[in-house]
């Protein structure tokens, strides 16, 4: 038996502002479950940790939506979010709340540590105050006029209209977001960590001691940060929800969510070893310990940069030994979105297919984002029900729970000599275990699923090919090896099915008698279950998904876009004060086609174009690196502006720009010709 390993395995902290949907299922949660039973399974020490992240600007902001105090909201999604997680099975050790006084506490020390060690720095700027709500505005609660191209909707980061960078200060007539008032500039203080100053160990550590076992998403945004180069990054905020700083003169400020939320872990891991009479300590402190985030790609960074910088800063901490995030998880070819409600909530799911948790598990699984963003549709679930779950997995064990009840009363039969084809059986189950393993410990979730169908398939295949029920009256000896064996299947497929589909699993243990089985014991070989052993009638586990309930889910989906689609014509925008056509001919614009696309380093927004108009390449810095990739733009065809005058952007001579649609919810989509034309051809 291999050394008991100690493990500390969290999942990202949810924030309180909405229920959770199918995408956090497929992109943390089940991948951090399957792990954290397989540890157990493997007989490992691991602690599986989460919480309800209950600080940040959103749920501010959703509270005043709904006319509550942030705490009534946190309330109530903490307990939604809590119950969805139980249901799915997903079993934590310890789910907290960062609202509590443990964790404010916790989190408030660890500022003080870093404080007193002079590991931050504080710095005093000017910045707007919302005079009608007592409170100083975040960039993106500012907008403005843009002073480079005059869009009246630009926000105090960035135009979205010419993809200027901007700080709220630039912007002509600001407005505050919240209440409309004119903001006015106040000096404030805030606290730093000098991410720069960690940048030298952080590289050596991840892209050098990580580089060969950590995902290759997660590699590349840590290079692509680090390239950039690192900055100092504020860790408190002007806010009145959250943990106050607690230090002298940070009165009305909060620590920055990110710094609490992580510090989370470590609360909620406190937290649980006081109910259980555990010490916390060493899942955090004992180098020997492996700390594992599971995470969604858009948490990176402070997963791999900002919380490790925290724990080396303040000292006496272990770092992650691996940070395995996911891509995201589309719903039928859509972004999922809470506020559009694109999304399949976890407990709307449950009201319409109760008892069938294990389904949607199986079918996130089978279908993980783990490589490159994925699509969940109903079309594609219903399939994987009927084909794989009812087909395969359910349809082998009813079949070995039915021949064995009607052939030897339910008792697993004494083998005779065993032939090749069953001894070989016998071993592909210890072999299937151990590959099943290995896989999941590289973190490759949707493999060791597709590994664990193959062994029920293999299942199958074998009874199809033995044909006991053809055999029975001329052949009992064979039967029964083949009974025997196949017994040892359904056993196998029991115990290692306890980390993909803990309901289903359950069953399969229940009806089998199980006893304690191990995974090792799996692995080893040899005889799971003993002639003689006494098995119930079985139940079907899985049953067919009809057309008619596929399509209810496909409706419900359409209504919801439907509705945004309503909601959305109502908010188009004024139209502006009426123009001459001499006005209109003044702009030049232009058909040209992409011929070089990159982001341009250090932000988030901006990408540098290289345009064919057919008179020569021209370059245009865009505001569109959100919503495009380089490699999606190289060849398309887009409308140009060719006379607006030429400006530096970060530094980048861009000459023109390129036109764009704004969808509803602020989404740019590229316009273009409808069929290639030649580049230059002007657009009147
Ligand atoms: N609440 C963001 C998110 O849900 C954030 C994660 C915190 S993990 C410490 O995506
Ligand atoms: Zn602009």
């Amino acid at each position: 038996m291999s050394k008991k390993q100690r493990y500390t395995i969290t999942a990202a902290l949810p924030y309180t502002n909405g229920p959770v949907h199918i995408g956090h299922l497929a992109g943390v949660y089940i991948p951090a479950d399957i792990y954290a039973r397989y540890r157990k399974a493997k007989g490992d020490d691991a602690v599986f940790i989460c919480g309800s992240d209950e600080h940040g600007v959103p749920i501010t902001i959703r509270a005043k939506k709904e006319g509550k105090s942030p705490q009534e909201i946190v309330d109530k999604y903490h307990a939604l979010i809590k119950k969805s997680f139980e249901d799915f099975g997903i079993a934590f050790d310890n789910y907290s709340r960062t609202s509590l006084p443990l964790h404010h506490k916790t989190a408030s020390d660890f500022f003080r540590t870093l404080y007193e060690k002079g590991e931050f720095i504080e710095k005093e700027s000017e910045q707007l105050y919302d005079p009608e709500a007592h409170q100083f505005l975040a960039d993106r609660f500012v907008k403005g006029t843009c002073p480079k191209c005059g869009y009246e909707e630009a926000y105090g980061d960035q135009c979205e209209r010419c993809g200027t960078s901007l700080s709220p200060l630039e912007l002509i007539n600001p407005v505050s977001a919240l209440t409309g008032a004119k903001p006015v500039l106040r000096k404030t203080k805030h606290w730093y960590l000098p991410l720069d100053k960690h940048a030298g160990w952080l590289r050596k550590w991840i892209l050098e001691g990580h580089r060969h076992d950590w995902k290759p998403n997660v590699l590349g945004q840590v290079k692509s940060w680090l390239d950039d180069g690192l900055r100092p990054r504020a860790v408190t905020r002007d806010l009145d929800w959250g943990v106050p700083v607690p230090v002298e003169g940070a009165e009305g400020k909060v620590l920055y969510v990110w710094f609490d939320a992580p510090i989370g872990y470590i609360s909620s891991t406190k937290e649980w070893a006081e109910k259980t009479g555990k010490d916390w300590e060493p899942y955090w402190k004992d180098p020997n310990t492996k700390l594992i985030h599971f995470i969604g790609k858009d948490n990176i960074v402070f997963h791999t940069i900002i919380f490790p910088a925290m724990l080396h800063a303040h000292g006496g901490y272990i770092l992650p030994d691996n940070v395995p995030a996911n891509e995201f998880l589309n719903l039928e070819g859509d972004k999922i979105s809470t506020s559009r409600n694109w999304a399949v909530w976890l407990h709307e799911y449950l009201e319409d297919f109760p008892g069938q948790q294990d389904v949607l598990r199986y079918v996130l699984t089978a279908n993980a984002p783990e490589t490159k963003d994925n699509d969940f549709t109903w079309k594609d679930f219903q399939a994987r029900n009927n084909n794989e779950l009812v087909g395969n997995l359910g349809n082998f064990i009813n079949r070995v729970g039915v021949l064995t009840h009607k052939y030897y009363d339910g008792l697993v039969p004494e083998p005779a000599s065993l032939s090749d084809s069953d001894r070989e059986m016998l071993k592909k189950i210890s072999e299937s275990a151990k590959q099943i393993a290995d896989l999941i410990e590289k973190f490759r979730f949707r493999d060791a699923l597709a590994e664990y169908m193959n062994l029920s398939r293999a299942g199958n295949k074998y009874l199809a090919d033995n044909e006991p029920w053809k055999k029975i009256k001329t052949d009992p000896e064979t039967v029964r090896n083949i009974m025997y064996t196949a017994n040892q299947i359904v056993a196998a497929l029991g115990v290692l099915g306890q980390v993909f589909l803990p309901f289903t699993a359950e069953k399969i243990l229940q009806m089998w008698h199980l006893p304690t089985l191990s995974w090792e014991d799996v692995e080893k070989g040899g005889e799971l279950l003993p002639p003689g052993h006494q098995i119930d009638k079985p139940q079907l586990l899985f049953t067919k998904i009809e057309d008619d309930v596929i399509q209810r889910q496909i409706d419900k989906l359409m209504k919801a876009r439907k509705s945004n689609e309503t909601a959305s014509a109502g908010n188009t925008k004024p139209i502006k004060p009426g123009i001459s056509f001499q006005d209109f001919q003044k702009n030049d614009i232009r058909v040209a086609t992409v011929k070089e696309a990159e982001r341009v380093p250090k932000t988030d927004k901006l990408m540098k174009l290289s345009l064919d108009t057919g008179n020569g390449e021209v370059t245009v810095v865009s505001g569109i690196a959100q919503y495009f990739k380089p490699e999606d733009l190289i060849g398309k065809q887009v409308l140009w502006l060719a006379n607006l005058q030429p400006r530096k952007i970060r530094g980048i001579r861009s000459q023109g720009m390129i036109l764009m649609a704004e969808d509803a919810d602020g989404k740019l989509v590229l316009l273009g010709p409808e069929k290639s034309v030649k580049p230059g051809s002007s657009v009147s």
